[in-house]
């Protein structure tokens, strides 16, 4: 199945989906290196402006039926047979983006988004199954267990 990690940039997806994808043995996939292979998306001064409905097509076409890991913060709004949004507190969200070089307005956006559940109120709009975890205190390992569990606990309640 697909399985798309989403939540706001610094929230530690890119980290998470690897480990995932390891324990699992799904292909890990850069939603937004995928984007680029496919020319999906249009470089806008130090923005990457992605057709979404497009870049759909091409996660549809080439990965439906197969078990994936999607890594990125639109895989939300992706073809995708589970949804894990993770969350972090703000301010760390903000500490994190500052380290990495984020500007002031940047960093600002980003940290408001994650005080206003954005890539949460979206995914739980485009799709049924989603799971929110929280990240806030844990390591990449404990954050990977939790979502083992609770993907587990999905299959039994569908299973019975
Ligand atoms: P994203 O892909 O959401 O932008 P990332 O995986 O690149 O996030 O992580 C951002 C930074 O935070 C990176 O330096 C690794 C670190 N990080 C990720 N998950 C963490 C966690 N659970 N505990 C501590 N640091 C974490």
């Amino acid at each position: 199945m697909i399985i798309a990690v989403s939540g706001t940039p610094g929230v530690g997806k890119t980290t998470v989906a690897k480990l995932l994808a390891e324990k699992l043995g799904y292909k890990y996939v850069d939603l937004k290196k995928f984007a680029i292979e496919h020319g999906v998306g249009e470089v806008k001064g130090d923005e990457l402006e992605i057709e979404i409905d497009e870049l759909a097509y091409f996660v549809e076409k080439e990965f439906k039926g197969k078990d994936v890991i999607l890594d990125g913060h639109l895989s939300h709004l992706m073809p995708a047979d589970q949804v894990i949004i993770l969350r972090l507190h703000p301010k760390v969200i903000g500490e994190r983006l500052k380290e990495r070089g984020y500007s002031r307005e940047k960093i600002s956006e980003n940290v408001e988004a994650e005080l206003v559940d954005v890539c949460l109120v979206e995914a739980i709009d485009e799709h049924e199954n989603v799971i929110e975890v929280d990240t806030t205190g844990k390591t990449p390992d404990q954050v990977v267990e939790e979502i083992l569990g609770l993907l587990n606990k999905g299959i039994k309640k569908r299973v019975g």
